[in-house]
């Protein structure tokens, strides 16, 4: 049965991948999703709860079945336990990541990581400020020691607004140290432990604030330091990147400290030698994901595409390798690899695939690992089946790499400009639209909607993820998409030459935006609830992402949510989150699956801003 494609993406390139595919008699997320349905209405309402084997235990939202669990624990319980753990799960990837780069930080400060160097000496010094120490070892014991913290606090917090940080230490969710908040709620939410919905989602919002203003912004940070702050690029998104005549390598996954290495190999003259014996006209990189990001706005290395995209990349039947290293990445793509040549490649201990070759990264001999993945893609290219090779012509160009520092650098060196534009008008206000994509939404149809009706209202975006690589692929990453903003927005693009859209890299770069809205808020000596600014992930999926809607909403963000999370089970639980929140802490969660009228919730909250600062 053919589907209608159009209902699964608006992204003309998926599009035909996806009817390439179903000729192929092959499967993508979008069918196993349709095999799911229905899917289960426990689940969907958080109503399951598995944390003890006195259950499995489920409450039924009519109200005809069992209203409690065995241990005696109501909705409102098993729901906000349920959202906890996914706050975990999420601060605790984004803290991972950022352990792994403060590990091959300090490695490269004992001199025994020779692939990595430090690339931006300023910011490690202003970080060695920042934490009282003087030496590159210092400094990098010093941010490995926030994990396993017991007291904090999280030295980052400190850059959050001074009113921000005391309203946090009067809720008592001002972080201990990282792992300290994500262990706690695992014992939290073990049996008979903490019962009350209202505690437990404060723990959750300091777990969260641990993971914005502690993990994700230590990654940004150090992988900044190791790889250089981004600037300005000019590259191109989409499948159209895929090169027919070269050896095409994808990264995929999240840390840099993998796909930048691969990228070094691939510009190594023996291995392009090596791809040109092999008949292929040379190596082509291109990213995928979150790494894909971090790769794009560092080296201008072209993006393949969005999460949604992964199996369809596969499918072009021209990937030589799809190398990969830790979240996001489909554990269906090693099956897929097998119906093509394309190899699978794992490469983090802590993440194997079926079917993968693991072909283990570590710091220490990392560009001898990266060159011998390269080669074996290499080697992979005389396997490719012309008869199988399809690859869409789309490419977009884009223009990345909108750090803090960028972005300041743009305006001309200090952030006056865009508070003039504010103040005056000209620039309605600010909006970060972030995350994943989910095949509950038509891929892409979420993202790119959302962002055009904020810029055409004079809203300036901020974006990362795969929202970021949603803009980029739709054109709104150029500063020709200026055209598309309104008067306001349009003319300070124009003057600056930048797009109306900044892509401010991968997800834990959200970290970049948090810091960004303090500056904002500090000049405006107001506190970052008080901004005519509004977030939302009109896509997400992720535990993740979960984790960053937290982290937002507790740094008192507006956040409008474009997928249900699972927490309409309990009344009380959603009342606190939508509502309870604005009142402790200004800002709070919206679920809004239009993406029209998200925008109009967002730009309802900027104005009503706008007016109690009287600008
Ligand atoms: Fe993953 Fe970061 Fe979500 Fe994309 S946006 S699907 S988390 S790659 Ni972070
Ligand atoms: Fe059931 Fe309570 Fe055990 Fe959860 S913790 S499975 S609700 S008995």
């Amino acid at each position: 049965m053919v589907k209608d494609i159009r209902e699964r993406s608006i992204d003309p390139a998926s599009q035909e991948m996806l009817l390439s595919i179903q000729r192929a008699g092959l499967e993508t997320a979008w069918d196993r999703l349709e095999k799911q349905q229905p899917q289960c209405g426990f689940g969907e309402l958080g109503l399951c709860c598995r944390n003890c084997n006195m259950g499995p235990c489920r409450i039924d939202p009519f109200g005809e079945g069992p209203s409690k669990g065995v241990c005696g624990a109501t909705p409102d319980i098993i729901v906000a336990r349920n959202l906890l753990r996914m706050i975990a799960a999420g601060a605790a990837a984004h803290s991972d990541h950022a352990r792994d780069a403060a590990h091959t930080f300090k490695l490269v400060a004992a001199g025994e990581a020779p692939s990595y160097q430090v690339k931006d000496n300023a910011k490690m010094e202003r970080l060695m400020k920042e934490y009282g120490v003087n030496s590159q070892i210092a400094l990098a014991e010093a941010v490995m020691a926030e994990f396993g913290m017991q007291e904090g606090p999280i030295r980052f917090t400190r850059r959050a607004p001074k009113k921000r940080l005391q309203l946090w230490q009067k809720l008592g969710i001002e972080p201990r140290g990282i792992d300290r908040e994500i262990v706690e709620v695992m014992h939290r939410t073990h049996i008979g432990v903490d019962n009350d919905y209202a505690n437990l989602i404060l723990h959750g919002l300091r777990t969260a604030v641990a993971d914005g203003w502690g993990g994700s912004m230590i990654a940004t940070e150090l992988q900044d330091v190791l790889f250089g702050t981004p600037s300005p690029v000019t590259s191109e998104a989409n499948l159209g990147v895929l090169l027919p005549n070269q050896v095409n390598i994808i990264v995929h996954g999240h840390e840099p400290l993998l796909s930048e290495m691969i990228v070094a190999a691939a510009e190594d003259s023996e291995m392009i030698e090596l791809a040109r014996k092999s008949g292929a006209q040379g190596i082509n990189v291109a990213g995928m994901c979150c790494t894909g990001n971090e790769v794009l706005m560092r080296h201008g290395v072209p993006v393949a595409g969005n999460f949604l995209q992964q199996e369809l990349a596969v499918a072009t039947g021209a990937v030589e390798a799809m190398v990969v290293d830790v979240q996001c990445i489909m554990p269906s793509l090693g099956a897929l690899a097998g119906c093509y040549h394309t190899k699978l490649i794992s490469t983090s201990p802590k993440a194997k695939f079926p079917s993968s070759t693991h072909m283990e990264f570590h710091e220490e001999e990392a560009f001898e690992t990266a060159k011998a993945i390269v080669l074996s893609a290499i080697q992979n290219y005389q396997n490719r089946d012309p008869t199988k090779v399809h690859i869409p012509a789309e490419r977009s160009e884009c223009m990345v790499g909108f750090s803090v520092e960028a972005i300041i650098g743009a305006l001309g060196g200090s952030l006056d400009p865009l508070l003039e534009a504010i103040k005056g008008g000209t620039i309605r206000g600010l909006a970060a639209v972030v995350g994943c994509n989910n095949p509950k939404v038509k891929h892409d149809f979420g993202h790119v909607n959302l962002v055009k009706e904020l810029i055409k209202k004079d809203v300036l975006v901020v974006t990362t993820g795969c929202n970021a690589l949603a803009c980029a692929k739709a054109g709104l990453l150029r500063p020709e998409a200026a055209e598309l903003a309104g008067e306001g927005l349009k003319g300070v693009c124009k003057a600056l030459g930048v797009p109306p859209v900044l892509h401010m890299g991968s997800c834990v770069d959200i970290s970049r935006i948090l810091v960004t809205a303090a500056a904002i808020a500090n000049a405006l000596g107001v506190d970052i609830s008080d901004l005519p600014a509004a977030a939302a992930a009109p896509e997400w999926m992720s535990e993740k992402a979960v984790s960053i809607g937290t982290y937002t909403v507790a740094s008192g963000v507006y956040t409008v949510l474009g997928t249900v999370p699972p927490v309409l089970g309990s009344q009380n639980v959603v009342d606190l989150l939508t509502n309870g929140a604005r009142d402790l802490l200004g800002g709070c969660f919206a679920v809004e699956p239009d993406p029209f009228k998200a925008a109009k919730l967002m730009i309802d909250h900027i104005d009503s801003q706008r007016r109690k600062l009287g600008i």
